[in-house]
């Protein structure tokens, strides 16, 4: 079963917006802001709902910069035996509204230099430094138990 996904990563200069997961799927860790796709809705309706939802942020433009899979091998891991999910990375330059707090997310600005890795998902650290240096990208991940990053390849791509 393949499960579609957003996932936004909001700038302001050198900062980065994340938010701390509160409840359901990648709980206690830092994160874009995002969903699953509704039925009948675009990746881009989705995307710009799930922000609003998520954060109280209006996004006035975004860029779509990734494409990642992911697979889980095992079962004890945060998804279920065989699951791939896809997971589609906006980068947002510009928005309305300040960032507040929602039942599922506490939104925080970073320092790029200071992005937690250490409390996110582990394949973070693999394609976010990509999407500082404002390079696009498609990439897989295989997850072991523990949520551990078993393989993974990433791309390059001059268009998603
Ligand atoms: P509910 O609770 O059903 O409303 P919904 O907000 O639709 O959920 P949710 O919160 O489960 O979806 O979405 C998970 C979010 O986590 C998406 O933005 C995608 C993101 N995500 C999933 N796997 C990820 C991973 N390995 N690395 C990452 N983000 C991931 O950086």
């Amino acid at each position: 079963m393949k499960k579609i996904f957003t996932l936004c990563v909001v700038f302001q200069s050198s900062r980065v917006l994340l938010g701390m997961k509160k409840r359901g799927f990648g709980e206690g860790r830092w994160n874009g802001f995002g969903g699953k796709i509704k039925d009948g809705e675009t990746i881009e309706e989705a995307m710009r709902r799930e922000m609003h939802e998520e954060a109280g942020v209006k996004i006035d433009s975004a860029e779509h910069v990734g494409i990642l899979d992911f697979e889980f091998s095992e079962q004890d891991g945060s998804a279920s035996l065989g699951e791939i999910l896809t997971v589609h990375i906006f980068r947002v330059d510009s928005f309305t509204g300040e960032p507040r707090e929602s039942d599922e997310m506490k939104p925080q600005w970073f320092d790029i230099a200071d992005v937690p890795y250490e409390i996110m998902w582990p394949d973070d650290k693999y394609w976010m430094p990509l999407l500082f240096d404002g390079k696009k990208f498609h990439g897989k991940f295989v997850f072991g138990k523990g949520d551990v990053v078993r393989e993974y390849s990433i791309d390059e791509v001059q268009k998603i």
